[in-house]
């Protein structure tokens, strides 16, 4: 398992010291911002050679595209498809593991259908729909698409792990994949170690936060039996921090790195 951090939490005053401080801590990957890499396609070529540079993977891509797939206008949902697309084609130059995606925030934008469908039926079969297109980008790029359940404040959609499940499996794709926010988790799963080893295989990417969504080891999260689970489904990939990050920074992201390291060195 390798401990990756994202771009935004890293102090430095340009990329090439946020990149230098990363491999010092110890961080094997860096996670982008998509949108930033839609806005700005001269950062791509930047994030190559700064990576190269310094000896860094960008391991993936966090959302960035417009508008969401579960949208209740076509133009909006068209966009969001496009968009995600051209961030499967960034992240095959990238070399990223996947995109972050997430289907809808917030509280359903389609309409209540009922005695038809209620909103959550036609969301299920609006995702569904989407799906084959927008996977069969990642399948060409080899970028996968890792779906990620958010707590039911930011949204109502996916909040746990087995619901993402349902999607890897009927599409049943090895670029459709499952990531696993531990903050996320904390909040929805009865019990983060047995989700993950329900979801197994499909788990291909983690963000790591502990219960106040500041940096593992500052809050009540239990790490070991997670990473313990983890390592069970034999989960080789990164597991990349998202959280806040109390000053000083540089010496709390250390801190935070080796609680983690010593937790994997001792599973
Ligand atoms: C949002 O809370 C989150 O966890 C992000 O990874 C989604 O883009
Ligand atoms: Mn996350």
């Amino acid at each position: 398992m390798k401990i990756g951090c994202q771009e935004g939490l890293l102090p430095g005053r340009d990329l090439s010291e946020k990149f230098e401080i990363a491999r010092k801590i110890g961080f094997e990957g860096i996670e982008v911002w998509g949108r930033g890499l839609l806005e700005v396609p001269e950062k791509i070529d930047e994030y190559k050679k700064i990576s190269e540079k310094i000896g860094i993977k960008i391991s993936s891509i966090c959302a960035g595209y417009r508008n969401f797939l579960l949208e209740a206008e076509k133009e909006n949902r068209t966009k969001a498809r496009e968009d995600i697309k051209k961030l499967l084609e960034i992240g095959k130059e990238l070399e990223v593991i996947g995109l972050i995606l997430v289907p809808i925030f917030g509280s359903p934008k389609v309409p209540d259908l009922t005695p038809y469908k209620n909103a959550y039926e036609l969301e299920k079969e609006l995702l569904f729909s989407q799906l084959p297109e927008i996977v069969e980008k990642a399948e060409e790029t080899k970028c996968a698409l890792l779906l990620e359940p958010l707590n039911r404040y930011e949204t109502h959609f996916l909040n746990r792990l087995e619901q993402a499940v349902e999607y890897c499996e009927k599409i049943n794709s090895p670029y459709l994949k499952i990531m696993a926010d531990f903050f996320h988790m904390s909040i929805e799963e009865a019990d983060i170690a047995e989700s993950i080893e329900r979801a197994g295989k499909w788990i291909a990417h983690v963000h790591l936060a502990d219960s106040n969504r500041i940096l593992p080891g500052m809050g009540h999260t239990d790490f070991e039996s997670g990473f313990k689970a983890l390592k069970k489904i034999n989960f080789e990939n990164y597991m990349v921090l998202e959280c806040g990050v109390p000053e000083p920074r540089k010496e709390n992201l250390r801190k935070s790195f080796n609680f983690m390291k010593n937790i994997l060195n001792k599973i």
